[in-house]
């Protein structure tokens, strides 16, 4: 806090002075570079005529240090590789990442929990804590732009790798961190998922009025935190370009939840100026707390909405459309039930008449809705613009082909498990496809990173495979 008082503070006369000469040096290097062969008059290279999507991809030539494991960090790592960073992920001896073997369906194989979050990535196995390990690392920092990590607190430190010294030995690396809490009373603390989904007011807003607060399947803790964090990788990638320095870059997860909740924060102030209108809790006449109420499945903007029943619901768990009722299509809306006279009763014509009685109109638009599949209410209402969303099941999911098509959902073949799908990537450039491959054995890319990234001789090597820094301690022969 205190430092950030200070980095306020108005600049002296001279630093303003300063700066104004680096003003004029970057805008008279921007007017030379207008001037040269190659520049645009903007300092920046002539664009490309090469083909849109032959031109690189968009992070070839980043150097990804990647220490993260379980699912936030891997997640960040895993779409800065599709973007086409190449990705290290140094894994510990023998042991690696702790989800190659959690959840496992295949037998000997990586688990999905691993594979579907670590693709597009090379394997090196190092011990950080043996003195040879650590070398092959500072050759590593040298040679990287960002080192990326979602230790416990306090674990990178004890390897070694404070700021100060990553800092020291390559100034223009960034050190990116996913934390659970940010400083304060739980800075300490070691944090999964639904702790971050509980602490970061997710789950006090999930949920039907009368049952208990709710976690939820999307991990908006850890992909959601590792989403931020690659937002804020490539951020300092950026400013790096100007600067010629790197910076550390935390995201706390309970602060990636908070932010995509940042909906409830805002009804939490709403409530101090009367009760939450399109909560169906108004509509019926329950009286709202101090803390905003789990909604069901209401509509966390303003268009009243509610999960509806649609045909074959009472044995297929997912035969549920999402109805909004977006007010511009409320006529198309009752002509649809069979209500047009909704259309001019006062009770029903306006959004604000409707509110105290979308219990009933709910009701009746799924008496209109259950003599339909989801699929057929998704055509009629799209026909007529009112927006609905039908429940899919990740069975649905895995076999759609659209999905495949847009490359979101990728098959691609495993040495050892054979083929698997995987989420690609869901951010779609158009001069960047993105590249995504199946994840790496345990050290399978261990000697080819020593040879061509780290440059070490093969009697090098020899010597590193023998000091056991790469490799998981000889078990012990079992006494006859
Ligand atoms: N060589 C030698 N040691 C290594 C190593 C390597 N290549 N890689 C890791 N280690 C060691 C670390 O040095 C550390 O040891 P010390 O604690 O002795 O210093 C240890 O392995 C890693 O410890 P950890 O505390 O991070 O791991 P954990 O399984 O006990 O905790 C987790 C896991 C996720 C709770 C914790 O890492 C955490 O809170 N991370 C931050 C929040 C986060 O990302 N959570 C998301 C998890 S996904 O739901």
């Amino acid at each position: 806090m205190a430092k950030q008082r200070q980095q306020s503070k108005p600049k002296s006369r001279a630093a303003l002075k300063k700066q104004a000469r680096k003003v004029v040096k970057l805008s008279s290097a921007r007017k030379s570079a207008g001037k040269s062969k190659n520049g645009n008059g903007h300092g920046l290279p002539k664009p490309s005529t090469k083909p849109y999507g032959q031109a690189g991809l968009a992070l070839q030539g980043v150097r990804i240090l990647d220490f993260t494991h379980v699912q936030s960090g891997p997640t960040c790592t895993q779409l800065l590789a599709y973007m086409g960073a190449d990705v290290i992920k140094v894994e510990r001896p023998g042991v690696g990442d702790i989800t190659r073997g959690q959840l496992r369906d295949v037998p000997n194989a990586d688990s999905l929990y691993f594979t579907m979050l670590n693709g597009t990535k090379r394997s090196i196995t190092i011990d950080s804590k043996h003195p040879k390990g650590m070398e092959i690392l500072n050759r590593l920092i040298k040679t990287c732009d960002v080192l990326v990590e979602n230790f416990a607190p306090g674990a990178l430190d004890r390897m070694g790798l404070t700021w100060e010294y990553v800092h020291k030995t390559n100034p223009r690396m960034i050190v990116a961190s996913v934390k659970g809490f940010g400083p304060g009373p739980y800075e300490d603390c070691k944090v999964y998922e639904n702790v971050a989904q509980c602490a970061g007011g997710a789950a006090s807003t999930t949920g039907f009025r009368e049952g208990p607060p709710l976690v939820t399947g999307a991990q908006i803790g850890d992909s959601g935190t590792g989403l931020h964090l690659a937002l804020g990788i490539v951020s300092a990638l950026y400013q790096r370009i100007r600067t010629g320095r790197g910076q550390r870059v935390l995201c706390a997860m309970q602060d990636g939840v908070l932010n995509l909740t940042r909906v409830k924060l805002r009804d939490q102030q709403r409530l101090a100026h009367g009760p939450l209108t399109e909560y169906s809790q108004f509509s019926e006449g329950v009286p709202f707390g101090k803390a905003v109420p789990r909604a069901g499945n209401d509509s966390g903007g303003g268009q009243p909405a509610w999960l509806l029943k649609c045909r074959g619901w009472e044995s297929d768990p997912d035969a549920y459309i999402y109805f909004i009722t977006q007010a511009p299509v409320w006529g198309p809306i009752c002509d649809l039930i069979g209500e047009p006279t909704w259309k001019t009763d006062p009770d029903y014509a306006t959004p604000k008449a409707r509110l105290p009685r979308l219990k009933k109109i709910f009701a009746r638009i799924e008496e209109w809705t259950v003599t339909k599949t989801k699929f057929e209410v998704m055509e009629i209402c799209n026909a007529v613009d009112i927006p609905v969303g039908p429940i899919l099941s990740m069975k649905e999911i895995a076999e759609d082909e659209s999905l495949r098509k847009t490359g979101t959902v990728v098959e691609v073949d495993h040495p050892v498990r054979g083929k698997y799908l995987t989420v690609g990537n869901p951010i779609k450039l158009s001069d960047s496809p993105a590249r995504v491959e199946r994840s790496p054995l345990l050290g399978e890319h261990t000697d080819e990173i020593l040879k061509d990234v780290l440059g070490f001789k093969a009697a090098e090597i020899a010597e590193i495979k023998a000091s056991g820094a790469i490799s998981a301690p000889e078990k012990k022969e079992k006494a006859a």
